[in-house]
């Protein structure tokens, strides 16, 4: 090889590597579980706190519906890189083995929270209580769908 063609093939590699941790990358399997354990921890807290103003158990505080909607969205994109092979179990809480047989699915049920967070991040900007509290209830059945499908 050429020094031109072997420099060529090093940028190629480097700029590749640039993108890499869009993708979260995982040494074990028990690393991925971990992982995605703590997207949905974070996630949850979010979503949570935004739920307890929709269910009227906290004052309603538009910058903070935003300021929450925003992380949710952000940790949204987060878990699905985790789902990998070997990590279905069949205790209470932990992932069946149908999102590995049915993956364009469980990607479509992914997909539809991903968008509906969107919508509730927008909601959430017009700083509009009602408009909030129905955008979280259709995001939550989201979770709540993959959850009773996917989940054990
Ligand atoms: C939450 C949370 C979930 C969803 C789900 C909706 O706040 O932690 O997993 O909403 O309970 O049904």
């Amino acid at each position: 090889m050429s020094m031109t063609r072997l420099w060529t093939a090093l940028a190629l590699v480097a700029a590749a590597g640039v993108s890499l941790p869009a993708a979260a990358q995982f040494a074990k399997p028990e690393d991925a579980v971990k992982y995605r354990k703590g997207a949905y921890q974070v996630m949850a807290a979010h979503f949570g706190r935004i739920g307890a103003m929709a269910q009227g158990k906290v004052p309603f505080d538009a910058a903070a519906a935003a300021a929450n909607a925003d992380l949710v969205v952000t940790m949204s994109k987060l878990p699905f890189t985790a789902f990998v092979e070997g990590t279905s179990g069949t205790d209470k809480g932990s992932p069946k083995a149908s999102i590995w047989t049915e993956r364009a699915k469980f990607d479509e049920a992914a997909k539809k929270m991903q968008d509906e967070v969107v919508k509730l991040q927008a909601a959430a900007k017009t700083g509009n209580a009602e408009q909030v509290k129905t955008a979280f209830g259709a995001a939550a059945g989201t979770c709540k769908n993959c959850h009773d499908t996917y989940r054990n």
